[in-house]
């Protein structure tokens, strides 16, 4: 894409951005004064920031502000860049490049109707897409709709998937699926998992022995365990990805960016959950997922740079 894919950060995040311009407009033409602290604390908020992120954005621009001045639009556009980019960690150089172990594991999970299924589908097919030999494993075995949405999206990216029957053991089915990557040589195995089970096992019980089983089909899978968060939660989000702590997941999937006016809760995520937004839901098509990238986002939540 042309633009690098800003177009898309750009209509996904509007309604976030129209909270942080309501304020903005509020803004303009005041000093530096109690109101514009409120004013400006209170757009951050809007914007779904959280108390945390909140407090220490405010903190680093008292000190960057200087009270009872007035203070240009542009100038404060640049120091409130300035000071969200710095919250966020740097961005994969190469997210599209898959290291030379092969294959690389992949394990998706989350919560119910969080986008685990959906995503599982997009990545596999982007990177299938880019030339990438992919398998998708079918470990939520939980309800049999969950298969036969999974092996929807096989047909519509053409990306082959491994299923058993309902019911089945899902490290089963992981591990089926990770030693059929090896046998056919192929670079990249994602796997869809279950929110809720059938059995009394507990999810964070079974989640972890999927997680321990894949090292036996491949030494050192899963290479990722992301977890999937449902951007419309704003920071419930967050509050969920804490029961998920003991399962070790080294990133997040940031899903339906498009559809909430809470976007400003990725810098939460990182400052409070200490892992990476590594990929970003913008919709329902198979092209609407998108590596993160903080500038990127941080400008479209701003408004600067509109791309043309
Ligand atoms: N707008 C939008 N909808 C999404 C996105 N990701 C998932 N969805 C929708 O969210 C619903 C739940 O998704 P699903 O993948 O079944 O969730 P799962 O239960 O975690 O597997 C479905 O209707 C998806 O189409 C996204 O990035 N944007
Ligand atoms: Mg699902």
């Amino acid at each position: 894409m042309a633009d690098g894919g800003r177009g898309r950060w750009w209509q996904g995040l509007r309604r976030t951005r129209d909270r942080v311009e309501t304020g903005w407009r509020r803004l303009v033409g005041l000093r530096v004064s109690e109101e514009f602290w409120d004013v400006l604390e209170e757009t951050l908020y809007q914007a779904d920031l959280g108390p945390i992120t909140v407090e220490a954005v405010m903190e680093r621009l008292r000190v960057r502000l200087r009270e009872d001045r007035p203070v240009s639009e542009a100038a404060l556009h640049d120091l409130l860049r300035e000071e969200l980019l710095a919250l966020l960690p740097p961005d994969d150089p190469d997210p599209w490049h898959l290291p030379p172990d092969r294959p690389q594991v992949w394990v998706v999970l989350g919560v119910n109707g969080s986008g685990k299924t959906t995503s599982v589908g997009k990545l596999a097919g982007q990177f299938h897409g880019r030339g990438a030999r992919v398998v998708m494993g079918a470990a939520d075995t939980f309800r049999a709709a969950a298969a036969e949405q999974l092996a929807g999206w096989s047909q519509r990216v053409d990306v082959p998937v491994l299923q058993q029957g309902p019911g089945a053991d899902p490290a089963a089915v992981a591990f089926d699926t990770v030693q059929a990557a090896v046998n056919r040589d192929m670079d990249l195995a994602i796997i869809d998992t279950a929110g809720r089970l059938h059995t009394k096992t507990p999810l964070m019980q079974e989640l972890g022995k999927i997680v321990r089983v894949l090292d036996r089909a491949h030494a050192g899978a899963p290479h990722h365990t992301l977890l999937v968060l449902d951007a419309t939660m704003g920071q419930n989000a967050i509050r969920q990805a804490e029961l998920f702590q003991g399962v070790g997941a080294t990133g997040i999937i940031l899903t339906k960016l498009d559809g909430t006016a809470k976007g400003g809760m990725v810098l939460a995520i990182h400052r409070e959950l200490g892992l990476p937004v590594r990929w970003i839901g913008l919709g329902e098509q198979p092209e609407d997922m998108e590596p993160f990238r903080r500038e990127a986002f941080v400008d479209a939540l701003l408004g600067r740079g509109q791309p043309g």
